[in-house]
This record gives structure tokens, sequence and C-alpha cells, in this order.
């Protein structure tokens, strides 16, 4: 029995001392000094012992008892200590790392041109004013000098919501609604706004597109006014390597009237599908203020004049960031608008 009882003591503190983890440690605690451990089987076996020979035993087996116990107890100390720090390692947060970067949205590359221009204008003393974009026959075509059955008006296909209201087809319906409440005071605005078309949407047209109206109107305004502002405006959005051109061209709120047009941006001016092989990309119309839309507003032709121009942002937009086909702005395909996120954060 003495032996049995050293035997099962050697084994247990071995087994003590490869036990891992406090679960493995908690095993053989079991296995040992259960109730239905070897040792207490051993120690049920004394009543069979010579009545002499008890006490021996009995006090040996409380010794291999406690020092399994003991060695038990400490070693699970350690197994503990180790399971925690491993813990600890485990749910570190290293607090030195940078944080991710929240993803900001970022202005449409249509409304940062629009933005552009408005701040560019603003610069310049001019004002900003809007219209309605669901506006009168009168003002989109009527004050413009654009009565009905006028055959300039197919020059614009319109989408009519009754005989008389429209939804504009430019943005030149706020140069007469801004004359009439001016009531003959020199003016100087743009007017930013989409405007409607029945155009065949491709590679450069819309059915609903983006316009830019400038009009400034007072006493000695003339068309080298006009020249001279549009030429600032050509070399602060395209710098000086672009090349303009002015075109006569006929529009019947204005008289005389121009074109302007900037070389394409693909092929350089030799000819592509994006100037539709002429080299050109028209970038707005212009002229001076028709005396008989002055009139109509209210104001004396013969003591004030004034300029206008309209443009497309959307074409603008193009040439600045060499955009091949319109519709990438109305699409909303993320590969497209995350190409002009901000490089600053
Ligand atoms: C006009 O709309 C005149 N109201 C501009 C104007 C204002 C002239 C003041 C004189 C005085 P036009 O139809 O050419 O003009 O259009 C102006 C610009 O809008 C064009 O140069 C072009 O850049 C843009 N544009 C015209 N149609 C479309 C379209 N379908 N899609 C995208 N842009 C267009």
């Amino acid at each position: 029995m003495e032996a049995r009882l050293q035997e099962l003591k050697n084994e247990a503190l071995d087994k003590i001392q490869s036990a891992q983890t406090v679960k493995e440690l908690t095993d053989v605690r079991v296995a040992y000094l259960g109730k239905k451990g070897p040792i207490t089987d051993v120690l049920k076996g004394m009543g069979k012992l010579p009545a002499e020979e008890r006490p021996k035993m009995g006090a040996l087996a409380n010794e291999v008892r406690a020092e399994v116990t003991e060695s038990l107890d400490a070693r699970m100390v350690i197994l503990e200590e180790q399971a925690i720090n491993e813990k600890l390692k485990s749910e570190t947060i290293d607090i030195s790392l940078p944080g991710r970067p929240a993803k900001s949205g970022n202005p449409h590359p249509l409304t940062r041109v629009v933005e552009e221009i408005e701040d560019l204008f603003l610069s310049m003393g001019y004002e900003i004013a809007e219209g309605p974009e669901v506006e009168k026959d009168y003002y989109n075509f009527e004050a413009l000098n654009l009565p009905k059955g006028h055959p300039a008006r197919d020059m614009q296909d319109s989408f009519y919501i009754t005989e008389d209201i429209l939804l504009r087809t430019h943005t030149s319906p706020v140069q007469a609604r801004t004359m009439e409440a001016k009531g003959g005071e020199p003016i100087k605005i743009i007017c930013p706004g989409k405007v409607y078309r029945r155009d065949n949407d491709d590679a450069t047209h819309s059915h609903q597109f983006t316009q830019i109206e400038g009009l400034v109107v007072g006493e000695d305004i003339r068309m080298s006014d006009l020249k001279g502002t549009l030429s600032v405006f050509a070399k602060k959005m395209f710098g000086d390597d672009r090349e303009i051109r002015l075109r006569p061209s006929f529009f019947p709120f204005t008289e005389p009237s121009v074109e302007m047009d900037i070389s394409c941006f693909k092929c350089g001016g030799n000819g592509c599908n994006v100037c539709k092989k002429t080299g050109w990309i028209e970038i707005l119309g212009a002229g001076m203020v028709h005396p008989n839309v002055l009139e109509m507003a209210g104001y004396d032709s013969k003591r004030l004049t004034g300029f206008a121009f309209g443009m497309g942002p959307e074409r603008i937009a193009m040439l600045k960031y060499g955009i091949e086909d319109i519709r990438h702005f109305y699409t909303n395909d993320v590969r497209f608008l995350t190409q002009f996120q901000r490089t600053e954060l």
C-alpha cells in the first residue's frame, strides 16, 4: 500500500507539472483527489490492514494528499497568471496606431465647376440670381424677343406642360425676370440652374443640363466689355494654352450675337468624335442685349445697353477634367465620381 501511495504521488506530481492550462490542471485535481480517485480508493482499503499499520498508512496517505494539493495549488497560481497574461495580450489596444480615416463625400464635379464659375464672377462684382425651372412661355420666349410662332423657337425643342407653361429651355428667362424686377436699374448678375430640352442624348448633349447665364446692363456697356469679360473667364477656367474663338451667331434676344468655342481637349483641334471632327467645342452663346428685350422689360434702350451670355457648365467640366461623355455626370457611377475626390483631408 505504501508503494502504491508513493507511485500515485509521483504520477500526480508529474501530471501537475505537465498540465499547461487551468482546465488540464483541474482535471488532474479531480482525477487524483476526487471521491472516485485512486488515493481515495487506497484509503478505502485501509480497513483491511492490521490495526497497528493503520495510523502509519493514514499518516502517509494524508502526507501524499497534502503534497499533491500543495503542488496543485502552486501550479494553479502559475497557470492562472499565465492565462490572465495571455488574455490581456490578446485584448491589448495599441493606441499608437493611426485611426481609420472617415470616408467623406465630396462635391460632384459639376457642382465644383458651377461653384468655380460663380466664385469667378462674384469676384468681378456680379450677384447670383435664380428663377423657376417650370417657366412661363412669356419669360422663356416672348420677353426674349421670341413671339409665338417665331421660327427661332425651333432652336430649342421644349417640354411643354400646358400651352403657356414649359420646362425652361435656357437660363435666359432669369434675365427677363430680373430686368422686370429691377425696373430700369443697372444689373450685373449670373444665373446658374437646370434647363431642359427635347435633345437626343449623346456624348455632348443631354435632355437635362445646366446653364449659367450672365447679364450686365448699364450705361455705355459695349461689345468690348463682353469680349474682355469672356476672355478673363476663358483664361481663368482653361489656362492660356486652350484656344478660343468668337463666331458671329444668331440669338433673337441679342444683337449682334456671337458663339464662343474652345479648341477640343481630346484631339487638340485636329478633329475627333468628341468635337464631331470640327476641332472646336461650343462653350457659350453671347451678345449685346437686343433693344426690344430691354424695352419690353421697361428699360430705355437709348440710354442703357447691356451684354448677356449663356454657357453649359457640363461642357466646361468635360474640358477641364477630360471627360469624354456628358452622361457620366448623371449616372452616379461611383467609379467616375471617386476620381474627383478632394486630395486634402
Ligand atoms: C442658349 O441657350 C442661349 N440662351 C445662350 C445665350 C444667353 C445667348 C445670353 C446669348 C445671350 P444655346 O442653345 O447655344 O444658347 O446653349 C448654350 C450652351 O448650353 C451651349 O453652348 C452648350 O454649352 C450648352 N448646351 C446646349 N444644349 C445642350 C445639351 N443638350 N446638353 C448639354 N449642353 C447643352
